[in-house]
């Protein structure tokens, strides 16, 4: 651990400068090839990697947070003898580069590369343990040719197919807007009203991983509840019957399909309800203006799902009636705004009385309501409680929150599903003919049975999760690999013809996509016939490349195919450290891009046997790699005060935080604030996640330059749990500067100390010096191992802000040993070179510099990420004497400090003999004395 130092004077710079000591620390790192990740080790592999980032020119407090939440775990886990990997890459298609283009007239290429080498930069300078030998750029050829070549292999394997699909038209840029650019229904450049317009599209079937998809959630032990909930109810696998209501309509007979979770209820339909789009609905129009103008009205509402759930409901009579299948009585027929033609039939069975949109629905337009479930306590729901939340009730939103469930005022027992597959019975079926008194399941199996005898419907389980539309019209993308052949159709680019390259040298204007307006990309010639063909003009959805950039990191510069048997080494990636916001849609397109990869036989089948740390230990893998992330940490977000002036029309106008002044109370409460530039008063606005919108964001690289990484890491550690939310506070980044120049200076006070004891070290043992400690010393000592120990435990769950805090309690604790007054100046020395030496080794994976610098400035050692990690002494945590509180008739007089093991009479005499109590004695005998062993002595006179 020495590197033996002869000299005892060390030199260092007296002042924390982080500025200069970051970059030597970087440096040391870059030459070392420190980060650099071995593809073969004898210990165990830990695959750390944070989600990349889109390259929108800066890093924000968002991405410093997650990135310095990763390089914590990663270097943590190098210390504790990990074969580490941590890889950085760009996210680097996607629509912001081709605004930006527009409004600044450089290609999106050009763009695109100079943002990602300042923010590589900004990256570096944060002293990430980055292996930059694996980085992945997403527009590069090199890597979005296996993307293409993948996409031919699902094409030939059925697994992407094309379908005609809604988008959204705007009218004047001729050009198809993606869902973000449709503001309030109009185009954001143009301001006209967007149109929807039937176009085809490629999609990945999905749906066919649907089943797996939901059942490996269950394999996923570490992932938060929460996000596994997410997921599950995206995919929304629901068990229902399909049944159908049939008609006479033009002289023919046809049957009107719907989709039900609740078969039981099947005697309470009043009406049935039917998208706008439903072919029943346009057959219904005909001849009829009304019902013309409505369906139209309701086509023009957002394409998201989500915009539906909250959307008021609507409806119109078509006129038209339909048979109960079971009754046989006429039920009419209505268009309901909320029925989406793309789930289940596009028509449902409306029963009000215990659905609450059809019960919405009915009240509105005054149709019959029939309840046919008893309510009450029986059916469990009577009062209400097990309405909504967490099922997958309701249209899933894209925070998978489920929506419009909640108690509504209603004489009946409605009631969303509820794990009703399982034992729970939902309710008892009254008004039902036959089938009363059965509960939920047996109500359900006696009724799909009948309708199963006449020819009209069955049981069928159903999922929400629909297929995956991956075709963009838009220009920087990787582009769709398909030639269209008037004789050969749709033809895949054959391997020898990729990439097709994406031209980068081309100008934007917003009207269309650039390809389709150049021939030099789009003509060639069929692979096939060798006929004139036109090459695919739309590029894929930029989700594409971020599904699986996780598996390109392990396979660096492969040539031979999206991954080369490096991924068997490391996949699966063992944490996954990234937003919220992705929980859903990334997050499940790489689970799904995973298991493509697998079943395409790129991650092998053989089980990999592995020596870890010298030890016989056999690592088993999976056959193959069915999960791309064994674990996941979503990390909470970045929030900050807001404040604004009202400027012309109430318009608030947003102003930085680094621009206010706030004036505070004596209790430090802000009270009121100033823009320094003029001294005049702003509001002080809420607290909310940093963002461009309300100007609320801190610049990262300000914080860097003004107190280093280290700090910037320091704070975001310290301020809050990586899941939680991160309130930004000045105060807080000046605390954490403070911290960390306290360490310099006692590093720097006591180097000689330290520096004398490096080269003793290797003659003499530790152990008669820490024997030699007196009992405060010894205290002091303990407290520093049972902050080690808090800190141990607390980085195993993840919790690093208190392992910021144990750092700051072993420096005071330090501090403390520093006083002491001891003739024995040996001892002093060599317990604050131990405690210091787990200090920095303690902090390092927090603040990497000033950790690194003070080991080798202190001669520890070269490279403090190759020291082992501390381990806590457990002997020191044994306590062997503790301090009793004596009391006098109940009054405190004073502590004792006597034997773990001493006995009542012992601690009797003890007491007796206590000099503030022998006082109050006064010569006479104790009437009595209690003993609460281990806490107190209470002598009764
Ligand atoms: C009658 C009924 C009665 C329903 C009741 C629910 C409660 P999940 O569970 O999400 O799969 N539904 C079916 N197709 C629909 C569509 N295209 N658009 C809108 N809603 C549709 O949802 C299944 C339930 O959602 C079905 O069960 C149907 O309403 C409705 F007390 O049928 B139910
Ligand atoms: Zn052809």
């Amino acid at each position: 651990m020495s590197t033996g130092r002869t000299n005892a004077e060390i030199k260092m710079q007296q002042d924390y400068k982080p500025k200069n000591i970051e970059v030597v620390a970087q440096q040391y790192w870059k030459e070392k090839l420190t980060f650099r990740a071995k593809d073969q080790s004898e210990k165990p592999k830990y695959y750390c990697l944070s989600m990349f980032p889109y390259p929108s020119g800066k890093l924000h407090m968002g991405h410093v947070r997650n990135y310095t939440i990763g390089d914590v775990l990663s270097r943590y886990h190098r210390m504790k003898g990990f074969n580490v990997m941590q890889p950085m890459g760009w996210d680097a298609f996607g629509l912001p580069a081709e605004n930006a283009a527009l409004a600044n007239n450089v290609p999106p290429a050009a763009w695109t590369y100079s943002n990602i080498d300042v923010m590589r930069t900004q990256l570096q300078s944060l002293g990430l343990g980055v292996d930059w030998s694996r980085e992945v750029t997403t527009c590069k050829p090199d890597y979005y040719r296996w993307e293409q070549w993948l996409f031919t292999r699902l094409f030939q394997k059925g697994l992407i197919y094309k379908k005609t699909s809604s988008v959204n038209w705007d009218p004047v840029d001729h050009t198809v807007l993606a869902n973000e650019q449709v503001i309030d229904g109009r185009g954001w450049r143009s301001g006209a009203l967007v149109e929807k317009r039937d176009i085809p599209m490629y999609f990945m079937r999905i749906t066919q991983y649907a089943e797996e998809l939901l059942a490996d959630l269950d394999q996923l032990e570490g992932w938060p509840e929460q996000v596994k909930t997410m997921q599950r109810n995206w995919i929304g696998k629901s068990y229902g019957v399909r049944f159908a209501f049939p008609y006479q309509l033009d002289g023919k007979q046809d049957k009107l399909w719907v989709y039900t979770t609740r078969a039981d209820t099947i005697m309470g339909v009043t009406f049935v309800a039917v998208a706008a789009e439903h072919p029943l609905a346009t057959r219904a129009a005909q001849g009829n203006p009304v019902l013309t103008v409505f369906i139209e009205e309701c086509k023009h509402g957002g394409v998201a799902e989500a915009d539906i759930a909250t959307m008021e409901k609507k409806g119109m009579d078509t006129g038209l009636k339909v048979t109960h299948p079971l009754t046989g009585e006429q039920v009419p027929v209505w268009i309901g705004n909320y029925v989406l033609m793309g789930y289940g039939e596009g028509a449902v069975m409306a029963v009000p009385a215990h659905d609450e949109r059809d019960f919405g629905f009915a009240k509105k337009y005054g149709l019959p309501i029939k309840q046919v479930i008893a309510k009450g306590r029986d059916d469990g729901f009577g009062d209400g409680s097990g309405y909504g939340g967490g099922t997958a009730s309701g249209v899933g939103s894209e925070d998978g929150s489920g929506a419009g469930s909640g108690g509504i005022d209603t004489p009946f027992a409605i009631v969303r599903w509820q794990e009703w597959y399982g034992s729970k019975v939902v309710g008892v079926c009254i008004n039902s003919g036959k089938y009363d008194g059965l509960g939920y399941t047996s109500a359900v199996d006696s009724i799909a049975a009948d309708l199963a005898v006449k020819g009209l419907g069955e049981k069928k389980v159903q999922f929400r999760l629909r297929d995956w539309g991956i075709s963009r019209q838009r220009y920087w993308g990787c582009p769709i690999p398909i030639i269209h052949c008037v004789h050969c159709g749709d033809v895949p680019v054959p391997d020898e013809q990729l990439p097709v390259l994406l031209p980068e040298n081309v100008t934007i204007t917003g009207a269309g996509s650039p390809l389709a307006k150049m021939p030099e990309f789009y003509e060639t010639t069929c692979p096939q016939c060798g006929g004139a063909a036109k090459r695919e003009t739309d590029t894929m959805d930029t989700f594409v490349e971020s599904s699986w950039y996780y598996a390109r990191y392990t396979s660096p510069g492969c040539t031979t195919g999206m991954v080369d048997e490096r991924a068997q080494y490391w996949l699966p990636v063992d944490q996954y450290v990234g937003g919220i916001e992705h929980a859903i849609l990334h997050l499940l397109y790489a689970r799904f891009f995973n298991k493509l990869m697998r079943d395409e036989g790129l991650f092998g089948e053989t089980a990999l046997t592995s020596v870890s740390q010298g030890k016989e230990e056999q690592t088993l893998r999976p056959k193959s790699v069915d999960e791309p992330f064994t674990n996941l940490l979503t990390q909470g977000m970045v929030i900050a005060p807001t404040f604004f002036r009202e400027g012309v029309a109430g318009k608030k106008l947003w102003i930085n935080p680094a621009d206010v002044d706030i004036d505070t109370d004596s209790r430090g409460r802000p009270v009121g604030a100033k823009l320094r530039a003029d001294g005049q008063p702003v509001v002080i606005g809420g607290t909310e996640k940093m963002s461009k919108s309300k100007n609320n964001g801190v610049d990262p690289q300000v914080i860097i330059d003004q107190y280093g990484a280290d700090t910037a890491r320091f704070f975001i550690i310290f301020a809050a749990p990586p899941e939680q939310t991160l309130e930004w506070s000045d105060a807080g980044v000046e605390g954490a500067f403070r911290f960390l120049r306290r360490v310099w200076n006692f590093a720097y006070s006591n180097k000689n100390e330290i520096g004398v004891y490096q080269n003793r070290s290797k003659q003499e043992s530790d152990e008669s010096y820490l024997k030699a400690l007196n009992n405060e010393q010894r205290d002091v000592y303990r407290e520093m191992h049972v902050a080690l120990k808090q800190a141990n435990f607390d980085l195993q769950r993840l919790q690093f802000n208190t392992v910021a805090s144990a750092c700051m309690k072993i420096l005071k604790a330090l501090e403390q040993q520093m006083v002491i007054v001891t003739p024995d100046m040996n001892t002093k020395v060599v317990a604050i070179t131990k405690g210091f030496s787990i200090l920095l080794r303690l902090l390092s994976p927090i603040a990497p510099h000033i950790t690194q610098t003070l080991w080798q400035e202190l001669g520890y050692g070269d490279d403090i990420l190759s020291a082992p990690w501390p381990e806590v002494d457990e002997a020191a945590l044994v306590q062997d004497e503790i301090d009793l509180i004596i009391q006098v008739n109940g009054k405190l007089r004073g502590k004792l400090r006597v034997a773990k093991d001493a006995d009542h009479a012992m601690l009797k005499q003890l007491a007796l003999t206590y000099p503030s109590v022998e006082k109050l004695l006064a010569g006479q005998a104790a009437k009595k004395i209690i003993v609460v062993p281990g806490r107190l002595i209470n002598v009764v006179i």
